[in-house]
């Protein structure tokens, strides 16, 4: 910084200040990078890649994420021997406090699962290392510490978190006893209630591609800047999980669902033809609504993360209707919405097709949907954390600019114009 502080990366326009901050780079994150053409690299490493060099799971089909918190975090990928050890860390550590399932009784039955999740993640905020050491008078060189005790902590413990929600919001509160023989992902499908072998590979899948995809998305960016106020881990993780339930980012997994279930019932069939589905997309589109699961902010072509889990469903589900569906979709959508002449991505997001491999295994709750998504995304923020703290990045505060300040600055440049015309 002292050598190439002033070096000059990127120049803002008006356009980008006002359209959402697009492409501006404004910050540093280390655990993954995504490149508009070929989608997310975690560490280097494209998910095709992931899929054959990450430690797998007990099935041997999908990679373990507990691999892919130890790429994220060192750079390094994990030995079986180092994931099997990151699954130990979070057994030991997964024990959350009864006071947690109080608050969350207090909530009515039927209060959304991401509402739950975020206030339960709030609630877990009492076990905070860091938030304890920093009062007893933690030095800034030990922040790093303290929160990788945190992100370990938080990470082990979610997954019970998110089963009792389910349970509670779908089950009648029927819970089910975490199986210590098992891994994060597995035992996680495991307290949800699905014994499918399968199933719990789809989990590993999961919740290892929806981790991270760099630091500008809605989640991760919140995390961030929440994080940098020195929030602990607990605060910032909830502040980015409320932005993930937003439908424009990952609430749109459960509208994805919601939406193949209202073309169904509308058009009266499981097996629709091309043009029934083309039909109903313009009518979505007519009625002023986005079609769920495409776009994308950054992405240009179909999202390695709909691949993987199109590639998973080839292997591993014979047919289904609504997996078909959401294939048929995929040819029909992109060209509808390229003929809008308006929208830059017409491709599907990892949001189009995880729906309709959850509903194949019995997960039909799509209201739950996005808590799935959180569990897999605190890894990535987390581990995003935990080198925030290292590399002791400052408070975040960007300039904001009014209307008036554009104005006067149209006005300045156009005399400076002017002035050099003449
Ligand atoms: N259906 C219909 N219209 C769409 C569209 C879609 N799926 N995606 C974009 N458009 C429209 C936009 O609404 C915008 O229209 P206006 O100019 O009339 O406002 C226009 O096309 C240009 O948008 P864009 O620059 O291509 O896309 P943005 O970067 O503004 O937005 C995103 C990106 C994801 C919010 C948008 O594509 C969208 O709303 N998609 C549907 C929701 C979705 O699947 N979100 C999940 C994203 C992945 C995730 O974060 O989990």
């Amino acid at each position: 910084m002292k050598e190439h502080g002033n070096a000059k990366v990127d120049d803002v326009t008006l356009g980008q200040i006002y359209g959402g901050a697009r492409d501006i780079k404004m910050m540093v994150w280390e655990p993954s990078e995504l490149d508009s053409m070929e989608g997310i690299r975690f560490r280097g490493y494209s998910i095709t890649e992931l899929k054959e060099l990450l430690p797998k799971g007990a099935e041997n089909r999908e990679p373990k994420p507990e691999g892919l918190f130890w790429l994220l975090l060192t750079g390094d990928i994990p030995t079986a021997e180092e994931a099997e050890w990151v699954s130990e860390q979070w057994r030991q550590r997964s024990e959350v406090p009864a006071h947690v399932f109080r608050v969350l009784e207090a909530l009515p039955e039927e209060t959304h699962p991401m509402t739950q999740f975020t206030i339960g993640i709030n609630a877990l905020q009492s076990e905070s290392v860091f938030a304890r050491r920093y009062e007893e008078g933690l030095g800034k060189k030990d922040y790093w510490d303290a929160t990788y005790e945190d992100a370990m902590n938080l990470i082990a413990m979610l997954p019970r978190l998110a089963a009792y929600i389910y349970r509670r919001s779908f089950h009648q509160g029927n819970h089910i006893a975490p199986d210590p023989s098992l891994d994060w992902g597995g035992n996680y499908a495991h307290m949800l209630g699905f014994e499918d072998p399968y199933f719990r590979s789809l989990m590993r899948l999961y919740l290892t591609i929806h981790a991270d995809h760099e630091g500008g998305n809605a989640s991760a960016h919140t995390t961030h800047l929440v994080g940098s106020t020195l929030s602990d881990a607990y605060l910032s993780l909830a502040a980015g999980i409320n932005a993930l339930a937003g439908p424009l980012h990952g609430l749109a997994n459960q509208e994805v669902i919601k939406w193949i279930f209202e073309m169904v019932d509308d058009l009266g069939t499981t097996k629709p033809t091309g043009e029934d589905i083309a039909n109903y997309v313009r009518k979505t589109i007519s009625e002023g609504k986005v079609v769920p699961g495409y776009g994308h902010a950054v992405l240009r072509r179909p999202d390695p993360r709909f691949t993987a889990q199109m590639d998973f469903a080839k292997k591993y589900i014979a047919s289904d209707d609504i997996v078909e569906i959401v294939w048929k979709i995929f040819e029909v959508v992109p060209p509808i919405l390229q003929s809008l002449g308006k929208i830059k991505n017409p491709w599907p997001n990892v949001d189009a097709h995880s729906g309709a491999l959850l509903v194949h295994y019995g997960l039909k709750e799509y209201s739950y949907y996005t808590v799935l998504f959180g569990v897999s995304r605190a890894i990535g923020v987390l581990s995003a954390l935990c080198w925030s703290r290292v590399l002791g990045f400052p408070l975040e505060r960007p300039k904001s600019v009014t209307t008036e300040w554009v104005k006067n600055f149209l006005a300045e440049a156009a005399v400076k114009e002017e002035a050099n015309h003449n």
